[in-house]
């Protein structure tokens, strides 16, 4: 028996499937989590460092953070559960929102991809509206753009708003999905953890993907307590047997 028997009609009969992913998806492409033990706010206080304030008190920390962080992210691949999630796409219409910035749904071969805070793939300039993928090697940290002010990392700081366009859209597509699975996010962060209850109230069948229960898990359907990679290939094959 599946691990997603008990919405499995549910999910044979979907038209539009909606994922919500978190850090936790991508934890087995080795990228730390955010909350986890091996988690990123042990060893910074990333809640202190992924804000505006802390860019413009020091800069070079920041840039140096993150700098860091898209290192480990570039050498990182896609993993089983992002592979599932691309695949998908060849069964059903798929939409993903994610709060990652690490851009492996887009590696994965995911083609719709709305990245609600941000990429650390991209730097903006502070003042202009420059942005680009992260030229290699810049001098300077932060570099400078050729106004003259700071460049910086193209990702949703926290107390930062998101982006306007993206997060009207990410709402009117979680609006109108009838179904939606929650993957590898503890739900903490607002505005993205409005997200299941928005689709709930449009009547979309909920799935938590999580070893770890979240403040939602009593909205959900089917709580998965399984790790992405272990369960995402599982619901491929149950949609590959609607055809
Ligand atoms: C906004 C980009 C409004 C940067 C990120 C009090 C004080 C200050 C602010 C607030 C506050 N209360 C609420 C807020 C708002 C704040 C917020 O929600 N704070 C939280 C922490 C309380 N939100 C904001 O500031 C947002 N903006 O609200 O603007 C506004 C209005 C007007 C004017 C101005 C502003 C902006 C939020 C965006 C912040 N940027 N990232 C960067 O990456 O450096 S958020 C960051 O956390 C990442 O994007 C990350 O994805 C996200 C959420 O974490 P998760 O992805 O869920 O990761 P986490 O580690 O928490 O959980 C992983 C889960 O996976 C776990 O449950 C684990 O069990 C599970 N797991 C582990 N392994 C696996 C697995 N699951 C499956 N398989 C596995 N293998
Ligand atoms: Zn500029």
């Amino acid at each position: 028996m599946s691990v997603f028997g008990p919405v499995l009609e549910r999910a044979r009969a979907a038209k539009r499937v909606v994922f919500v992913t978190g850090a936790g998806i991508s934890q087995e492409s080795g990228i730390p989590t955010f909350r986890g033990e091996d988690g990123l706010w042990r060893n910074h206080d990333a809640m202190k460092l992924a804000t505006i304030g802390a860019f413009e008190e020091n800069p070079g920390l920041v840039w140096e953070w993150y700098a860091d962080r898209r290192k480990n992210i570039l050498s990182a691949l896609p993993n089983p559960g992002h592979a599932a999630v691309a695949e998908l796409e060849r069964h059903v219409s798929v939409s993903v929102l994610t709060q990652n910035v690490d851009g492996l749904h887009q590696r994965a071969g995911s083609s719709e991809v709305l990245e609600l805070h941000g990429s650390i793939i991209r730097t903006r300039c502070t003042s202009c509206d420059f942005a680009q993928e992260i030229p290699s090697g810049l001098p300077g940290s932060p570099p400078l753009c050729g106004c003259g002010s700071m460049l910086r990392p193209d990702v949703v700081w926290f107390g930062e708003e998101l982006p306007q366009e993206v997060w009207s859209e990410a709402m009117s597509i979680a609006s109108g999905c009838d179904f939606m699975v929650v993957a590898g996010t503890s739900l903490e962060v607002s505005p993205a953890n409005m997200l299941p209850l928005q689709a709930k109230r449009n009547g979309a069948t909920l799935v938590e993907i999580n070893p770890d229960p979240t403040p939602m898990s009593s909205e959900m359907d089917l709580a998965v307590r399984e790790k992405c990679s272990a369960c995402l290939p599982e619901l491929v094959s149950a949609f590959e047997s609607r055809n």
